[in-house]
């Protein structure tokens, strides 16, 4: 039995390659609901909808010991339901992404980055203040951003400047005297445009990835039960499978790309 992982499109894989750093001997399976994307504009009923079929369907087919949420927006909007519809753990990725923002932040600044649902669902913003009422949270939607990972603009010259153009002005804003020295990618395709993100943030923005700590906690739970983990294990990755609702072969050019693995 693997780990299942599900998001709207191509950002889970960023944390799927969290996962083969942090956890390489367990099985991988992915659902990215690309037909679908974005899930960001779309409304709470329907986030939830879809969010627990890619879950059935990974647990139907494949018997998946845990969920991982690679996605900001289906934990923001559906973690609750997935935790009460199935009966394996399930891992959501904002409280990992809350307290990684508390560990990077030394002015107790945060900015959080999201789609246009997470910014929305102020479940960053909530998770942040219940655990610390000193902070000081900004959010931002970035629904480009999302447009930019999926259209492979990373890495270009467009993406450089339509990155700067949306985040270095707002970054430098300061409340009570100061800016935010952590920035929290609140989305799972983020990650993908880390380099062009600290750039427009500047030196002294430490930009963080829920997914590390995700993934983290996910090793955590697996590691407290016998029964959903074994050290010895040897995985060679054979049985990992990636689905999309989208285009296969778009979706494999990406998966090999960022997860470095031609069995997948
Ligand atoms: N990757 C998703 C997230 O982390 O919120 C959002 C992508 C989208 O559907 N807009």
């Amino acid at each position: 039995r693997g780990i299942g992982y599900i998001d709207s499109g191509l950002g889970g894989l960023t944390v799927v390659a969290e996962a083969l750093k942090q956890i390489p001997n367990e099985s991988v399976y992915f659902v990215g609901d690309e037909a679908r994307l974005p899930y960001g504009p779309r409304p709470h009923a329907e986030i939830v909808k879809f969010s627990l079929q890619m879950a059935d369907f990974l647990v139907k087919k494949h018997d998946i010991k845990i969920l991982v949420v690679a996605c900001n927006t289906a934990t923001a909007q559906a973690l609750p339901d997935l935790r009460a519809h199935l009966s394996i753990p399930v891992i959501g990725v904002i409280y990992a992404g809350a307290i990684s923002g508390i560990n990077a932040t030394r002015n107790l600044h945060i900015d959080i980055v999201g789609t246009q649902s997470t910014v929305d669902s102020k479940a960053y913003y909530n998770t942040l203040k219940s655990l610390n009422a000193n902070l000081i949270v900004r959010q931002k939607a970035l629904p480009d951003f999302v447009q930019m990972v999926e259209h492979d603009l990373a890495g270009t010259k467009q993406a450089q400047a339509a990155v700067y153009a949306q985040l270095h002005d707002w970054v430098s804003e300061t409340v009570d005297g100061q800016k935010a020295d952590a920035l929290v990618l609140g989305c799972t395709h983020f990650p993908i445009l880390t380099k062009e993100i600290s750039e427009a943030c500047g030196p002294d923005v430490t930009i963080v990835d829920p997914a590390i700590a995700e993934i983290g906690q996910t090793f955590e739970i697996l590691k407290a039960d016998d029964a959903l983990y074994d050290s010895t294990k040897i995985n060679s990755h054979t049985g990992d499978t990636i689905y999309t609702t989208g285009s296969i072969d778009r979706f494999a050019k990406f998966a090999k790309r960022w997860l470095g693995d031609d069995q997948l």
